[in-house]
């Protein structure tokens, strides 16, 4: 029954087609799903009111599709997406399934595995453009090790730069509207991955050629595996300019990427990020990179795919409700205007020789600075009775 958490294509909810179409496989067991086909997937997310698809390259053209196995699958693709009133946002290349990337794909330390990786994200960009994608994702899945007896970690970076210079290049040279995100992750399907967390990767793309065309598409999943708080992760992004892309969904701590349903493990820390995301003005696709419970069949899917997108709209409310909300608000006012009634020399205006004798010189009473209570007690308490429906 429609309400006012059913999603609308202007609440810009994505999919990516290995989500929902996910069969259940998992390393103990065998899929529980028949396999989906892909112009059903979108067919069902049109109908459900997502805003648009994404995929791998192999989520619509089989590794070993002719050329005109390819042209067909594809055009059939885009009518079906024309069909459901969708969009394509963001494309990928799978370069963690296939046997050849079982040493990585752009780290590998076969050469001609790395330079075959190239070659199929060449295809798999041209793909995703044709398609209407304008951002582009790189999660090095299998970009990584379990043991540093040969690679040196000093290569790797090395052949994860080339990579990176080498398709921005392409990109550059072919004249797409195409901007690229890197994925962070810790681990799994390798022991440890390379470029783990956001920050590893902001600091990875400064040292690009092109810095101004990567940036970041952090997931809930994979900061949290790492035991860090993504809100901070996407806040950090988000200054730096670099949140090109989300990847949502939920996570236990110091368990295997499970990718659950959004808003279902940390109902606080999906609110504080639906929260800044909302407050911060972001405007691409809200991303789900997650999957149903292998217990599911195909309507449990769809069960789980609305979940996703009836708890962003249920947090956005909230958000809501916690920017109108007096009582909340008036905390909020009470210490804002005690943290900023300072006026004395800082660094907000910068460094000159004079603000650093006048703070030099500066005196703080510090007994007073010392006792002063937070109230984020007070505050914590309210956000959850906000969450907990008796506000
Ligand atoms: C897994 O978290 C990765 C792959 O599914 C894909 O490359 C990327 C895009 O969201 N997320
Ligand atoms: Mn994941
Ligand atoms: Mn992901």
């Amino acid at each position: 029954m429609p309400d006012q958490y059913t999603p609308q294509k202007s609440d810009k909810f994505t999919f990516g087609l290995w989500t929902v179409g996910n069969a259940g496989r998992d390393p103990f067991g065998d899929p529980v799903r028949p396999v989906m086909d892909p112009l059903h997937a979108v067919r069902k997310l049109g109908e459900l009111g997502a805003y648009g698809v994404n995929f791998h390259d192999n989520d619509l053209v089989p590794f070993d599709a002719t050329p005109q196995e390819r042209d067909r699958i594809v055009r059939e693709f885009k009518q079906a997406v024309a069909d459901a009133g969708l969009v394509v946002p963001m494309a990928t290349t799978n370069l963690f399934t296939h046997p050849i990337f079982r040493d990585g794909a752009f780290t590998a330390s076969d050469a001609s595995v790395r330079a075959f990786a190239l070659q199929k994200t060449m295809r798999a960009i041209d793909l995703g453009v044709e398609c209407g994608a304008t951002t582009y994702v790189f999660w090095g899945g299998r970009e990584g090790t379990e043991t540093d007896a040969y690679r040196s970690p000093v290569d790797a970076v090395k052949y994860f730069r080339e990579a990176m210079n080498f398709l921005c290049e392409y990109v550059r040279n072919q004249g797409y509207d195409l901007r690229f995100a890197i994925e962070p992750k810790p681990n799994e399907p390798r022991g440890d991955i390379y470029l783990p967390t956001v920050g590893h990767a902001l600091a990875f793309i400064a040292t690009l050629d092109h810095p101004e065309m990567v940036g970041l598409n952090p997931e809930f999943a994979h900061e949290t595996m790492a035991g860090l708080n993504f809100v901070h992760a996407v806040g950090q992004a988000i200054e730096a300019g670099k949140l090109f892309h989300i990847d949502l969904n939920d996570q236990v701590p110091g368990r295997y990427d499970q990718d659950f349903r959004f808003g279902s493990e940390n109902p606080k820390r999906a609110f504080l990020l639906v929260k800044l995301l909302e407050d911060s003005g972001f405007d691409g696709p809200r991303h789900y990179d997650a999957k149903a419970y292998r217990t599911e069949d195909e309507e449990g899917v769809w069960a789980f795919a609305r979940g996703c997108m009836r708890s962003y709209l249920i947090f956005r409310e909230k958000a809501q409700q916690f920017n109108q909300d007096p009582e909340i608000q008036g905390i909020i006012s009470e210490l804002r205007a005690q943290d900023t009634s300072y006026e004395g020399p800082s660094a907000s205006e910068g460094y000159s020789s004079e603000s650093a004798q006048a703070l030099r010189d500066q005196q703080f009473d510090i007994g007073a600075l010392s006792a002063r209570g937070r109230r984020y007690e007070e505050l914590d308490q309210l956000v959850m009775e906000l969450l907990l429906g008796v506000r």
